[in-house]
């Protein structure tokens, strides 16, 4: 994520990803006040064996599109809602990227932080039929959980 005030948000993602037991790493990678460190961290993370990255970040979100031009592993942005613009600037900003560098875009906020963790669950399924069956049964009890009637 873009700044320590993208937790709120990207901890949901991490929380969904630890309800599928998928092991993971949370940092802060700031494209405008550490680009060295996005530059190092992109540059490595294919070598280091990471398999996607969930890039979240608010206002001139830069992170997610910089992190796709220095990988080949797919790239899921997430939209951090920002206070002036109520994540439309996130959004935008991440989601129109020019043909050549993809970026998955996903919902502004917590249903994208959650959507970003289960859309790499189900990358990594296709290869992994044990995450398969997790997924599988998360999805199932998501169902079961919704009632039919209001109250
Ligand atoms: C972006 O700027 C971050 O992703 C964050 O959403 C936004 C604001 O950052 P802070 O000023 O709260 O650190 O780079």
């Amino acid at each position: 994520m873009g700044s320590r005030s993208d937790w709120e948000t990207m901890r949901e993602a991490s929380a969904t990803l630890d309800a599928l037991s998928i092991q993971h790493e949370c940092k802060v990678v700031s494209a405008h006040r550490t680009p060295e460190r996005l530059y190092d961290y992109a540059k490595a993370a294919a070598g280091r064996g990471l398999k996607c990255i969930i890039a979240g970040a608010g206002g001139a979100a830069h992170l997610p599109g910089m992190a796709a031009s220095m990988t080949r592993l797919p790239v899921l942005g997430v939209p951090v809602q920002s206070k002036a613009l109520d994540g439309m600037d996130s959004l935008l900003s991440i989601v129109q990227m020019p043909a050549g560098i993809p970026v998955g875009t996903l919902a502004i906020g917590k249903a994208g932080a959650i959507n970003a963790a289960l859309l790499a669950a189900a990358m990594l399924a296709n290869h992994d039929p044990k995450l398969a069956a997790r997924l599988d049964a998360w999805r199932a009890a998501q169902t079961a959980s919704v009632p039919e009637t209001p109250e």
